[in-house]
């Protein structure tokens, strides 16, 4: 790692401009700052508003959002295992675990996520995949469909592999993911989710198709609240050489998806409270 890149990085903040000027790719750095300050430091003051609130008893040293894995299994672990989680960290994933074209992978990364989902400083949020193979691959009552579209080659692997239990356990996991996770520090209202939101509209009111569809969040969002998302790759906005996760100028939006499906993507976590951010390997 170029410590003297970090430092720069940390004392001026990085635009989108030169963030691709200096080709970041060695897997870890800052991400560019969310307001005018700095990030926000004082994690004693951070407040959970989704989950009971016994949580905010507890201080999280980092806060860690996690971008699509879109079941590339090993791009998440070697990302992950830099990351070095404690239980003193909340950790909160964006949504898109599977992809549907990589069998193993996917199956690897719903094994790596459902028992860790029940760890309590874990969030698992939902993204579009899940929600679309919810309804293409099962039935209401969790087993798969007899005609599977072909997309989903997970759910082949379920249905050749025989493994009922599993694939009920694989279906209740899809079904109760959050759509959104709220929380505010130091008075900055925080809130995460695969997509997006609509500014003005309660979250409570907010459509599956704001939170888990929507491509075009980045350009049309002007609120106040600091939204993290997934879903939309950097690349596909500002070009195949942005490769770490971006803060969207002048807008107050994180873009967490790195292309992890993809060819030259990278699965990608940051720590919300500082902007460090960690990355898989090159692999290619
Ligand atoms: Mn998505």
């Amino acid at each position: 790692m170029n410590l003297t890149r970090r430092k720069f990085l940390k004392l001026t903040g990085f635009t989108l401009i030169n963030a691709g000027l200096f080709g970041i790719d060695t897997g870890c750095g800052f991400a560019p700052q969310i307001s005018d300050g700095n990030f926000v430091k004082d994690w004693a003051t951070l407040q959970i508003d989704d989950i009971p609130i016994e949580y905010n008893d507890k201080n999280y040293s980092r806060v860690l959002a996690i971008g699509d894995i879109h079941g590339n299994y090993t791009r998440f672990m070697s990302m992950y295992n830099k990351v070095e989680v404690t239980e003193n960290d909340l950790v909160i994933f964006l949504g898109d675990y599977i992809q549907g074209d990589k069998v193993g992978e996917d199956l690897k990364t719903l094994q790596w996520l459902m028992p860790n989902n029940e760890k309590s400083n874990f969030i698992m949020l939902s993204g579009n995949m899940e929600r679309e193979a919810l309804k293409d691959c099962f039935n209401d009552d969790g087993t798969l469909k007899e005609n599977l579209d072909k997309k989903w080659a997970f759910a082949e692997g379920l249905k050749v592999h025989n493994f009922p239990q599993f694939t009920k356990k694989v279906f209740d996991f899809m079904s109760n993911l959050k759509f959104y996770f709220r929380i505010t520090i130091d008075g900055k209202k925080f809130i995460f989710c695969h997509a997006g939101i609509k500014d003005g509209v309660a979250m409570e009111d907010q459509n599956e198709f704001t939170l888990m569809f929507n491509k075009e969040f980045y350009k049309e969002y002007e609120g106040d609240k600091i939204v993290v998302i997934g879903h939309r790759p950097v690349q596909t906005v500002y070009g195949k050489d942005v490769n770490v996760p971006v803060k969207v100028p002048d807008r107050n939006i994180l873009m967490l998806d790195t292309r992890c499906k993809r060819l030259h993507g990278y699965s990608s976590c940051v720590n919300i409270l500082t902007g460090e951010f960690w990355q898989s390997d090159k692999d290619w």
